[in-house]
């Protein structure tokens, strides 16, 4: 629009500049153009001169866009302010980010720096703890579980693989062979030996308490898993089972035969594992039964060697608890010579030729008389009152008698 301006303003003016200054009483034919244009005051030749330049009013049709331009002028004056605004935004944002700069490590740490930074210490060093205490909880139960591992049974595994490394590598004449006849390995019942691959049925010596001497034990090592100590045997009959408190005490027969093992033996073997207590019995008909006991347990002598049994299972019945009034558990030993019993009128162990926990008198007496065919008269012989067919009326009152009664024990963990 200037420009168009300009141009006519220009025309106009090389018009009026093309006539004289005198020609000025020609105005009609200048009158065309609506700028005038004269002198302003004297003027003489080559000199300077001022003019005045009168315009008329001025309309302009500009094309229709120009209404475009205009809201684009608007536009562009808006964006002019946006773009102003966001320098001025911009300008704060990099003050803050300049006043949240970590400041120059010269400066001299505040009193709250100083508490920050000691409980950033304190928290690192709980941390560092917590983490050791960790490790310490983790290798303490490692310790642990190994220590169970390291049972007596691991021990003397390892102590009978360094003797036998050192007696094949050592001379007769070396000192640790005369230091080897100091050392034992103790075996606290046949199922210790039976976990030392020595798996066959025969006499071995035991160490159930170190504090006591070892002795002999029968082991049977091939029945029912093996690993079995014999406590009691009646198998031929050549033993006599009426014995005194002291002979039941200590043990009498024969380990190969028929024998009694010994209440003072029974109570160490008891004490040292948890014991499961196995009978097998076989009467003159040749029927074979078994009773067996999860727990059992023989006291000292001193407790009267009393007796604790139960978790019965098996074949032949639960005599040990008969009933109400014949039970075997938890009464004391008694013989013919010492009335434990619960018999106030006499002495169950005399008058049934035995050593026996009775109660008042008995269920069952295992260490009854041997008879080798069905007997008549007092029922002394070796008796089991649960026993399939021993309520039965015998033709002409003959008792039931047993071929075979065999009494062992194994711990309650042993494992085949
Ligand atoms: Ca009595």
């Amino acid at each position: 629009m200037k420009s168009a301006f300009s141009l006519l303003v220009l025309f106009c003016f090389l018009q009026v500049r093309a006539g004289h200054p005198e020609q000025e009483h020609n105005k009609t034919e200048n009158s065309a153009c609506p700028i005038r244009l004269k002198p302003n005051g004297q003027c003489g030749d080559n000199e300077e001169c001022p003019y005045q330049v009168t315009l008329p009013p001025l309309t302009l049709q500009l094309p229709k866009q120009f209404k475009m331009l205009e809201r684009v002028m608007k536009d562009l004056q808006n964006l002019k302010e946006d773009l102003s605004n966001l320098k001025r935004s911009c300008l704060e944002c990099k003050q803050q980010a300049d006043e949240s700069q970590p400041r120059n490590t010269d400066e001299a740490p505040t009193a709250e720096d100083e508490t920050g930074n000691d409980l950033k210490e304190i928290q690192s060093k709980l941390k560092k703890m917590s983490i050791s205490l960790k490790n310490t909880k983790n290798q303490i139960n490692i310790l642990q579980s190994s220590s169970q591992e390291m049972n007596e049974k691991k021990v003397e595994e390892i102590v009978n693989n360094v003797l036998q490394n050192k007696l094949e590598n050592c001379p007769h004449d070396c000192p640790f062979m005369s230091a080897l006849k100091d050392i034992r390995v103790f075996y606290t019942d046949c199922s210790d030996r039976y976990s030392n691959q020595e798996v066959k049925n025969g006499i071995y010596l035991v160490t159930p308490d170190r504090h006591n001497s070892s002795f002999n034990a029968s082991c049977d090592m091939e029945s029912f898993g093996g690993g079995w100590t014999v406590i009691q045997r009646r198998v031929n009959g050549d033993v006599s089972f009426n014995r005194t408190w002291k002979e039941y005490k200590d043990g009498f027969g024969d380990l190969r035969g028929d024998f009694w093992l010994g209440n003072d033996k029974i109570h160490l073997l008891t004490k040292a594992k948890d014991m499961v207590l196995r009978i097998e019995m076989e009467d003159l008909d040749g029927v074979r039964e078994y009773a067996k006991y999860a727990q059992f347990y023989v006291s000292n002598e001193y407790l009267k060697y009393r007796l604790s049994v139960s978790s019965y299972s098996g074949t032949a019945g639960d005599s040990l608890h008969f009933s109400k009034h014949y039970n075997h558990d938890q009464k004391f030993f008694s013989t013919p010579d010492k009335d434990n019993d619960m018999y106030p009128s006499g002495n169950c162990g005399s008058y049934y030729s035995s050593g026996w926990w009775f109660d008042a008198c008995m269920a069952s007496n295992l260490n009854g008389i041997y008879y080798n065919k069905k007997y008549k008269g007092v029922r002394n012989g070796i008796f089991w009152g649960t026993w399939h067919n021993i309520s039965d009326g015998q033709p002409n009152g003959y008792k039931q008698a047993f071929k075979s009664v065999i009494m062992m024990i194994r711990p309650k963990n042993f494992n085949p």
